[in-house]
Order: C-alpha cells, then sequence, then structure tokens
C-alpha cells in the first residue's frame, strides 16, 4: 500500500470521526442502507449498454439491512474527499434488498443535475465511499456508511462484498482470481451484482481483519 494512500486513510478516518462527532451521530433507522459491493476497474458489459467503458460500468451496490422498506430519494454516494455527491439513488428498497447503479446511472443523474460527468469515480488504486441520508452538503445530512477497499479489489472485474450477516468483507475474485498476501484475500467467489451476496462453501475467516478495521470506524 502506497504512503500517499495511507496518508488519505488517516486524512478520511479524521474526517469521519470528526463528522460523527459533530453529528452526535447515527440514527439507527438511518444505518438500515449500506453499501454492499462494489466493481472500481470493471472489465465487462456489466449495464449491458453494448460496449465496455471504464466509467459507465463501475458499479456499487446497496443493501436494506433493517426491518423496513427504504426510499432511496435522499440517499447519496459520494467520493470521500470530494464536494458534490457522485450520484443520488432512487428507488424503494425493500427489506433485505439489493439494488447496483453502475457509473452510467451516475453519468445521467450528474447530467440532469448540471455536474460534470464522472460517473461514480471509484479509484482503481483503491479509494474511500460515503454513502448519506440528505445532501452531503447540508448540515443535517448523515453519514451512515463508508467503504474503503484496497488497491488490489480494484482490478478488472473484481469486487469487494459485504457478506451478512457476518459483516465481513470479501473479495470476488472469480472472474480474475488474485494470489497475492494483501487483506481481503482471494476466494474465487464472483461478483453478484444486485442480488445479495452470497458463493457457496466460503468460510467466514477467523481473522477477519478488514472487517474488523471497518467496524472501528463505523
Ligand atoms: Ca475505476
Ligand atoms: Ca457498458
Ligand atoms: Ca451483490
Amino acid at each position: 500500500m502506497s504512503l500517499s494512500f495511507l496518508r488519505t486513510i488517516v486524512i478520511y478516518f479524521s474526517i469521519i470521526l470528526v463528522n460523527m462527532t459533530l453529528l452526535n451521530l447515527i440514527n439507527p433507522a438511518d444505518a438500515a442502507v449500506l453499501i454492499s459491493e462494489v466493481v472500481a476497474d470493471p472489465a465487462s458489459d456489466w449495464d449491458a449498454d453494448g460496449e465496455i467503458s471504464s466509467r459507465g460500468d463501475e458499479w456499487v451496490e446497496i443493501v436494506n439491512s433493517g426491518p423496513g422498506g427504504v426510499d432511496l430519494a435522499d440517499y447519496y454516494l459520494r467520493d470521500a474527499l470530494g464536494d458534490d455527491p457522485q450520484i443520488c439513488f432512487s428507488g424503494l428498497l425493500l427489506v433485505g434488498e439489493t439494488a447496483v447503479f453502475f457509473g452510467s446511472d451516475a453519468v445521467a443523474w450528474q447530467l440532469e443535475q448540471g455536474l460534470s460527468s464522472t460517473g461514480l469515480s471509484l479509484n482503481n488504486a483503491g479509494d474511500m465511499l460515503e454513502l448519506y441520508h440528505g445532501h452531503p452538503l447540508d448540515v443535517d445530512a448523515v453519514l451512515v456508511d463508508a467503504l474503503i477497499y484496497p488497491d488490489h479489489a480494484g482490478v478488472d472485474d473484481r469486487s469487494l462484498a459485504r457478506f451478512l450477516p457476518e459483516n465481513e468483507w470479501v473479495l470476488c475474485d472469480g472472474l480474475n482470481p488474485y494470489g497475492g498476501t494483501q487483506e481481503p484475500a482471494g476466494t474465487g467467489c464472483s461478483p453478484t451484482p444486485g442480488e445479495s451476496n452470497v458463493c457457496e462453501g466460503l468460510v467466514p475467516s477467523e481473522s477477519r481483519s478488514w472487517g474488523e478495521v471497518k467496524t472501528d470506524y463505523r
């Protein structure tokens, strides 16, 4: 992991902790919607528009882990170090449901808003994402989830996926196997855009180091 990325992580966690302190934190009802899976470096036509695009085919999946349905109309995803959000989600997410949003969805929303059409802006070298209830530039917006993914998850069609109920982040490298030593390790599981994160035969790890790191900052 590069020094600049480590420095960015430290800055990011500082921002999160300050936000949490200032906002006196998270309403449990808001915590129902979580980031559940990310593909930062698409090598497939994930949005099925007929072409493979590094911008249009990135995707982020969210899941409703709470006890009731959630209207996504006021949920925003933002690159952690940006100002404007990348997308405002839409639709109704029922209990336990997942929904996937592609870079092309983000571009469409950005064009509607008169923003630069950068798409989801998922950095292949690792990145940080924030999920807000309320526009992130509004003072009463609530940070409901955040994700940092490492660089080895941002390589051709690998996803990082949250497996519930263990709340463990799993590298889904079935389309592009990872044999390195970074955490989380390769699993052979395949990305599952818009579907619950499951993988036959996967046993939750004992170490859960990546999940524990995440939990420390939520
Ligand atoms: Ca990317
Ligand atoms: Ca495409
Ligand atoms: Ca999924």
